[in-house]
């Protein structure tokens, strides 16, 4: 196998005294976890378009990224050049999985039959890369932004032959992760939202996003595919506002039409962030509907406000998701994909490694003290305690709904005005640091 990373060994679990930066600390695959390896626990996957598309421009600069490999040119022998590139990426970092969108393995052909034929043959050479390396596709999806004729929206353009070319091209994309034994298929509406009230019929737009997912399940039934639907929630950027705008937006416009029983949701921290919540929020929203699904790592800055996809490295961070993870039973179809690119400056492939291993052993770290909270079980008998009111008595009859209004007056003109326990804020907030 050709060598496209000579100087980067295969990294491996060296333990915590390691100071080599090519292994993991943390991250041991095989080790156990509560009763699972720690590879089982994340299926950690990386994004084809961050590794191996995204050149590290910016607004105000062209891209910086050394890549030897590709010739720069939109070609499809480009495109499959790229393709043992990336699995020989995947095969040094020890990641099992992947996601791509249609674009970033295959460009846009000069008609649009030769679109689809473009991604009918990468989907040959990634079929074959996988088969040979037993690296498995976690999630695919269709690049509906990027293209000028996407400017506008695509299943929410105003255009209906927009809508028309976006199915197209969500019905070949589906082919392709079909084909690709793919466990789940995403939707990003980047540009399904408006830049302006002014010209937009917003509830025709949302009943023609809703069209077009409706038109995926039932192609999905048609084809065979079972593997999982996701909606990726993001509030802006690249629209001004994004129809799924949060974990909560999702859930309500899924339920609204009907799609909730074949949809979950992928959650990215960093565009929780800009929906001005927390990963955390975004997850136990996500969970109290049973429709957390999958994750796209990453994490932005509090200083700048948008989308700047850094790699996971906040250990805080990661053992809050990670007991999420664990108390709602792990992933099935889902997984951690590493939705992240390196710095402009970061731009030699050596910085690739050093950005997923950091995500992979702040992954590791997070597991290990969630694990820990969980076993000690103190959150988990503090939180109990303070909702115990409802287990009995009048708390119970609430709950279970057998009691109402003039019940509920008399029982409290018969009582002492209520008095409330602290909440201990700080005395948890000291408790978690203690597991860090
Ligand atoms: C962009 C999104 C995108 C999706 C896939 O902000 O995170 O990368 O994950 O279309
Ligand atoms: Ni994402
Ligand atoms: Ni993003």
């Amino acid at each position: 196998m050709a060598d496209h990373f000579p100087t980067i060994p295969q990294v491996r679990f060296e333990g915590p005294d390691s100071d080599n930066p090519f292994a993991f600390r943390h991250y041991n695959p095989e080790e156990q976890v509560a009763g699972k390896s720690m590879k089982d626990h994340f299926r950690f996957a990386a994004a084809y378009w961050h590794v191996m598309r995204n050149p590290l421009g910016d607004p105000f600069g062209a891209g910086t990224a050394l890549m030897p490999w590709d010739d720069g040119s939109e070609s499809l022998d480009n495109a499959l050049a790229r393709v043992p590139v990336f699995f020989e990426f995947l095969e040094k970092c020890g990641i099992d999985y992947y996601c791509f969108h249609d674009r970033d393995v295959a460009p846009e052909g000069s008609t649009w039959a030769e679109t689809h034929s473009h991604l009918a043959s990468v989907t040959d050479a990634l079929e074959k890369a996988q088969e040979s390396s037993g690296k498995k596709l976690l999630w695919g999806t269709a690049c509906l932004f990027a293209h000028p004729r996407y400017a506008q929206g695509a299943a929410t353009s105003p255009n209906a032959d927009v809508f028309a070319y976006a199915a197209s091209q969500v019905k070949h994309a589906m082919d392709a992760t079909h084909r690709l034994g793919g466990e789940g298929y995403t939707f990003w509406g980047g540009r399904e939202g408006y830049a302006s009230l002014i010209n937009t019929d917003l509830k025709r737009e949302l009943d023609h996003l809703a069209d077009l997912l409706h038109m995926a399940v039932d192609y999905a039934r048609k084809i065979g595919f079972t593997g999982q639907f996701y909606i990726e929630p993001k509030p802006r950027e690249p629209s001004t506002h994004q129809y799924d705008s949060d974990a909560a937006a999702c859930l309500n416009f899924l339920r609204e039409y009907g799609l909730l029983e074949h949809f979950k949701l992928n959650l990215e921290t960093n565009h929780a962030e800009l929906a001005g919540h927390t990963m955390e929020h975004e997850m136990d929203v996500a969970i109290a509907a049973g429709a957390l699904g999958s994750v796209d790592a990453n994490r932005g800055d509090q200083l700048i406000g948008w989308d700047t996809d850094q790699f996971p490295t906040n250990i805080y961070t990661t053992a809050q998701m990670m007991l999420r993870i664990l108390k709602m039973g792990g992933f099935t179809t889902g997984g951690l994909n590493f939705d992240a690119k390196r710095r402009r400056e970061s731009h030699q492939p050596e910085d690739l490694f050093h950005a997923h291993i950091g995500g992979m052993d702040a992954f590791a770290r997070g597991l290990k003290i969630a694990n820990r909270i969980i076993e000690d079980g103190r959150f988990e008998e503090f939180i109990r305690t303070r909702y115990s009111s409802y287990d009995s008595g009048i708390g119970a009859e609430i709950e279970q709904r057998l009691t109402d209004f003039d019940k509920l007056d008399a029982y409290a003109l018969g009582i002492e005005p209520p008095t409330l326990a602290s909440g201990r804020q700080e005395m948890l907030e000291n408790l978690l640091n203690d597991y860090l």
